[in-house]
């Protein structure tokens, strides 16, 4: 008997044709008012959940009495509640590793594209309003041999700092959980505290998860800590940073400028104070979004959940609390 697969995010072809080789699968197609209705009128039979960027809370789960797994397309698991999940036996999975050099590359970018100031000039040229050698009221500031300063020294920020130290001849500076030798030794990397890390860094980089303790970890005091010339740059999660607090100490000059991929509210409302600051580069939560990566993203997923459905630990288990061996 087919387990039935409540899918939430489209999936490719082949993956959809895998999937449904071996579950019964219903699609959501999008996450409007109408497919969030048809959503919890089909969680009540659904043994297994797939998709990304929905908060599954309890209110809606106790929807799904039957629920056996939830596999996430996506490294960051903010958007579940995982004692509620562990309590019930319902094992989450994630897709880590997969995504590690693409959301590294967006961090990169982001670093370039705020120092040197790109979307300004590129948009000033398409404008038509490049009419002589530029001067000085429009340079940027170097990246390479700058320091590089790094909160959270998991996967992505290895990836980061790998970037700076053999591709941009940076410093690198990081602030995590404990100190990590090896990426000491790999990339002449310092351990040091937060505060020293924020006086410190010309980039101040984000690479760590949102959870309870790094919620407004980045507020006014931590900001007041930067230099005038250091920019900020976030590809973890909006709500790490007091985002007004924020927009205060780029719009007093007290930081240069701000590299965003994510915000406390997405999609960032279209009157954000962040988009009157030219000196902020805002992208739409895109750090893993390559055709690539989020294909090798979603058939991590598909296979966490086919092994979670057939009574087998998945390969990337959050919650192991959850796991007591016994087939599903
Ligand atoms: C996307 C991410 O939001 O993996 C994460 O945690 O934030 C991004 O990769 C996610 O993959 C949604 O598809």
């Amino acid at each position: 008997m087919k387990k039935h697969v409540l899918l939430y995010k489209k999936l490719s072809p082949v993956l959809m044709d895998r999937l449904q080789q071996q579950a019964e699968v219903t699609l959501i197609d999008e996450l409007n008012a109408e497919g969030l209705q048809a959503l919890r009128q089909a969680l009540p039979r659904a043994q297994g959940l797939l998709g990304a960027s929905l908060r599954l809370d309890a209110e809606l789960l106790d929807l799904a009495p039957q629920l056996q797994a939830v596999a996430s397309v996506s490294v960051g698991v903010d958007n579940y509640d995982i004692d509620y999940l562990t309590r019930r036996g319902i094992l989450l999975s994630n897709t880590p590793d997969v995504l590690t050099e693409t959301t590294a590359d967006t961090g990169f970018a982001l670093i370039l594209a705020t120092a040197r100031r790109v979307v300004e000039l590129a948009n000033m040229v398409r404008a038509g309003q490049w009419q002589r050698t530029i001067g000085p009221l429009h340079f940027g500031s170097d990246v390479h041999g700058k320091t590089l300063g790094i909160i959270g020294m998991g996967r992505i920020g290895e990836a980061l700092a790998q970037r700076g130290h053999c591709g941009f001849g940076m410093p690198v500076l990081y602030h995590s959980t404990r100190p990590k030798p090896a990426v000491e030794q790999r990339f002449n990397a310092r351990y040091c505290s937060l505060e020293q890390l924020l006086q410190e860094a010309d980039f101040v980089c984000l690479t760590l998860p949102l959870t309870d303790q790094t919620q407004g970890l980045i507020g006014r005091r931590e900001l007041a800590l930067m230099r005038p010339e250091s920019i900020f740059i976030n590809i973890s999660r909006g709500k790490v940073v007091d985002e007004a607090a924020l927009i205060e100490a780029l719009q007093e000059r007290r930081i240069r400028g701000a590299g965003l991929d994510v915000f406390e509210r997405e999609p960032l409302a279209p009157d954000s104070r962040l988009l009157q600051l030219p000196q902020v580069v805002a992208t739409p939560h895109m750090g893993s979004a390559t055709h690539e990566t989020r294909e090798a993203m979603a058939r991590c997923a598909v296979d966490n959940l086919l092994a979670a459905l057939a009574g087998k630990r998945p390969p990337n288990l959050v919650n192991a609390q959850a796991w007591t061996g016994q087939p599903g």
